[in-house]
């Protein structure tokens, strides 16, 4: 058990953040939240004015899709994960609950001249933790108890997370920690004697470029030590020729027939509205998916239908500015890239990992891949 006040001195240097905490009457278990002071939240309308402006310039368009992500977009995205066609979050699941004991065995397994201890087990990009609880449940079992770190943007989420594990997984220790570890560093805790299993699962990867995804990488590799452990997730590339992937599974994972990725996608341009005060007209768009076999990823986009201006009115970024798109033109809102196993470990290669083994589902669709950090 970790004391709430040792927490303090987990903070790293220079923490902007404040540590409150979230105690469990009968107070076993204790969570520990580390919150930005005035809430991410204040500071985002400023991002999606300047990512709004950046990307709506550009030629092409683009939105990142981190704006897809307020409470609308992540609502619809759990939506999504819960769709017929949308394989890979139940498939990833069925990989953890078919293989959770080999893979917490082998992550614990000490590598290197780091010293054998219990796992510490970070997760970037946490959301709610949904599938993580298998893990946990397997970590107890094997080490009694564990501590968990859950990374997000979203504090409701984490909040969410901390309510479901304490009160369904005895032996987790909760300390959860509000950040982007895509723009700020990795606020990792590193308890003494133990070593860090760091979870990336969801294909949450697949969302960065080679470049970028390499530089999350590292980013992260530069706050572990040699024979640290790395969970990543990954979704594979149709397979060819009498494989079980094919394209149509890809395309309708990202296009389904109820409309809730559409709406999904559709939705950057309501919240570009309301934070914003822009109007777009969202019937005057349409979601379009396309698989690119040479970048080995999905593209998703906005269609314009018509020809069309639209007005962003002037705020703190800069003056009023008048969008105009053509009809058939795009802004291009996410890629998904989708990787085999050789593209995997070169990827963890390129930034210092080594992967140590792979679990897949029966039907060949997702990837999950245990890394040491070397
Ligand atoms: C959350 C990035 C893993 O790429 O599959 C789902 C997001 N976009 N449907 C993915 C998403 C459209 C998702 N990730």
């Amino acid at each position: 058990m970790h004391p709430i006040g040792a927490a303090v001195e987990f903070l790293p240097e220079g923490c902007i953040f404040r540590l409150t905490q979230n105690c469990i009457p009968g107070g076993i278990r204790v969570s520990t939240f580390a919150v930005a002071p005035e809430g991410i939240a204040n500071r985002t309308n400023e991002s999606v004015a300047r990512e709004a402006r950046g990307g709506l310039t550009a030629t092409p368009k683009t939105l990142s899709p981190w704006l897809f992500y307020d409470q609308v977009g992540s609502h619809l995205f759990e939506e999504i994960t819960e769709l017929p066609e949308y394989y890979l979050t139940r498939t990833e699941r069925g990989i953890f609950a078919a293989h959770a004991e080999e893979i917490l065995r082998e992550a614990a397994i000490a590598h290197g001249p780091h010293p054998p201890g219990k796992l510490t087990l970070i997760e970037l990009g946490a959301g709610t933790a949904t599938k993580t609880g298998i893990l946990l449940a397997e970590a107890v079992r094997q080490q009694g108890d564990i501590v968990y770190q859950p990374v997000d943007v979203s504090e409701t989420a984490l909040a969410e997370a901390t309510e479901n594990i304490l009160t369904n997984i005895p032996g987790v220790t909760v300390r959860c920690q509000v950040a982007d570890y895509t723009r700020e560093g990795l606020p990792l805790d590193r308890l003494r004697n133990t070593r860090t299993l760091a979870l990336y699962i969801g294909s949450s990867i697949g969302n960065f470029t080679p470049a970028g995804a390499k530089e999350v990488l590292r980013n992260l590799r530069a706050q572990l030590l040699p024979g640290d452990k790395l969970l990543l997730g990954t979704d594979l590339a149709p397979n060819g020729n009498g494989g079980h992937k094919t394209e149509a599974i890809l395309l309708a994972a990202y296009d389904d027939a109820a409309g809730t990725t559409a709406a999904f996608n559709l939705n950057v341009l309501t919240r570009l509205n309301r934070d914003l005060g822009a109007n777009f007209d969202t019937e005057n768009f349409r979601h379009k998916v396309i698989w690119s076999p040479s970048e080995s990823r999905i593209e998703m986009h906005l269609e314009s239908l018509v020809a069309q201006r639209v007005t962003i009115p002037a705020n703190g970024i800069g003056g009023a500015l008048k969008v105009r798109f053509a009809a058939g033109e795009t802004i291009h809102t996410e890629n998904s890239y989708k990787f085999t196993p050789a593209t995997v470990e070169a990827l963890l290669a390129s930034a210092d990992f080594s992967a140590t083994k792979s679990w897949q589902d029966p039907r060949h669709l997702f990837a999950v891949t245990l890394a040491t950090a070397v």
